[in-house]
């Protein structure tokens, strides 16, 4: 849908966690869509210290400050032309997405979802069964749902695989889809060795965007993609067009992560936000 349209700057609120360490979440999503020409207000989830790959970190819930928040910003009158939410700190999180989407957002706007829980196979360390089944509840929501497939396995109660078809992809949709997804961008879909990609799914029709594998891969690029998925869909770009242009961003940044052998971290996506700029014309 297109919202950023002329001289009228188009406002979105993105909820996530605040990594003060890593490229990840907030730090990755709020200079992305910066770049992208959005005003991005955040709702922080939690504050961390460091993302948790790290051996250690902090972790401050700010579970209760965020329906305060809400609420002024409800009395205030702010109101959003779309909402992206990403790694969510407890389940009782997801019930505020619910509200935010109810007494904050305009008529119109879109609901972009990366249910950030898992990756390889694995829920990330904090996270267990009681919030994948409380994700659940956020897929009728989302008018775009962006899961890897560890998530979207997850959410559809399907054994993970790591190969697979075009005709298990295009179930593992469907059923995201059934469950209430209006449209699904399927991440880290390969049906080679040599490349990956991005599958498309909305009104019942499968398409898919192939690029070259990059080994390894970064730390953090699920955040880098949807950031950049969001902003490039908000320009009113198909969601093939979209994925495409996040793609190509995210193997830029990876490429450029991979000439500083040292950062393991997250990808060096500032370097290459010029592409992304240029890429949105
Ligand atoms: O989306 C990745 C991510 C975001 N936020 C935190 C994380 C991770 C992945 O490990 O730990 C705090």
């Amino acid at each position: 849908m297109k919202i950023v349209k002329g001289d009228v700057m188009a406002r979105i609120v993105t909820m996530q966690d605040l990594s003060c360490v890593g490229q990840c979440s907030l730090t990755v999503a709020l200079p992305i869509l910066s770049a992208c020409g959005v005003e991005t207000c955040v709702l922080p989830s939690a504050v961390l210290s460091n993302h948790t790959a790290f051996s250690d970190f902090t972790f401050r819930d700010l579970t209760d400050d965020l329906s305060d928040i809400l609420e002024r910003w409800e009395t205030l009158g702010f109101r959003f032309d779309a909402l992206y939410t990403g790694y969510l700190g407890n389940a009782r999180q997801i019930a505020l997405v619910k509200a935010l989407k109810e007494r904050v957002l305009t008529e119109q706007a879109p609901v972009y979802i990366d249910p950030a829980m898992a990756d390889n196979g694995k829920l990330y360390v904090g996270f267990d069964d009681a919030f994948v089944q409380a994700m659940k509840t956020l897929l009728p929501v989302a008018d775009v749902l962006l899961p890897n497939i560890t998530e979207a396995c997850l959410l559809t109660e399907t054994p993970y695989r790591e190969s697979y078809d075009e005709a298990w992809i295009e179930a593992l949709c469907r059923a995201l889809c059934a469950q209430g997804a209006k449209a699904v961008v399927l991440t880290g879909v390969s049906y080679d060795a040599s490349t990956t990609g991005v599958a498309v799914y909305e009104n019942g029709h499968l398409d898919y965007y192939a690029h070259p594998r990059l080994n390894p891969g970064c730390h953090g690029t699920g955040d880098i993609y949807a950031s950049a998925f969001v902003g490039a869909a908000l320009h009113g770009n198909t969601l093939l067009e979209a994925a495409r242009i996040a793609a190509n961003f995210t193997l830029a940044a990876i490429e450029e992560t991979h000439k500083d052998q040292t950062h393991w971290y997250g990808a060096c996506f500032e370097k290459v936000l010029g592409k992304l700029i240029q890429a949105l014309g």
